[in-house]
């Protein structure tokens, strides 16, 4: 089959099954674009937010990188990143959110590595119960599991 590595991942990931070296998310801006691996991602880092969420039940930690660090330094305040899962779910997060929140790509639930089955292997966690105004629709739109892309615009 003539597909990249980074499809060929993809599909891997789909079938459940996803080698810790294998590139799991691009990070890409108007002239570069950056491939991850779950090692690189673990590489980095890793910051805990515990918080309730809409799946679970009571407060859960979830583990990560700060989604802040894949992005540039000096982004204007009107960028916004679009945020692309699996299952081909798109939606525009405002760069001032990483700035202002320690928000992660979480890689672990309670020290569970997250497969792509429970959301994974990466979803945007929100420090929600923090801060009273993130907990909104508005922002739940943006915990985007099964998270492969974030194109800053
Ligand atoms: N990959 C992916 N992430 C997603 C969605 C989705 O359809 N696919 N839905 C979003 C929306 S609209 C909401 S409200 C939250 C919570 O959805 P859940 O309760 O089904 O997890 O996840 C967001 N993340
Ligand atoms: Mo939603």
């Amino acid at each position: 089959m003539n597909t990249t590595p980074f499809l060929a991942a993809v599909f891997a990931l789909s079938a459940g099954a996803v080698a810790a070296q294998d590139a799991i998310l691009t990070v890409s801006g108007a002239d570069s674009a950056t491939t991850y691996s779950h090692d690189d991602l673990m590489a980095l880092p890793q910051h805990r937010v515990a918080t309730t969420t809409s799946v679970t039940d009571g407060v859960v930690a979830f583990d990560g990188f700060l989604i802040r660090a894949l992005l540039g330094d000096d982004l204007p305040d009107d960028a916004v990143v679009v945020a692309t899962a699996l299952n081909d779910y798109q939606v525009e997060i405002p760069v001032t959110d990483f700035a202002r929140y320690d928000v992660i790509g979480a890689l672990s639930m309670d020290g569970e590595t997250l497969s792509p089955r429970d959301k994974g292997p990466i979803w945007i966690v929100y420090p929600r119960d923090d801060h009273p105004e993130l907990q909104d629709i508005r922002y739940d739109t943006r915990w985007v599991w099964q998270l492969v892309s974030l194109q800053v615009q």
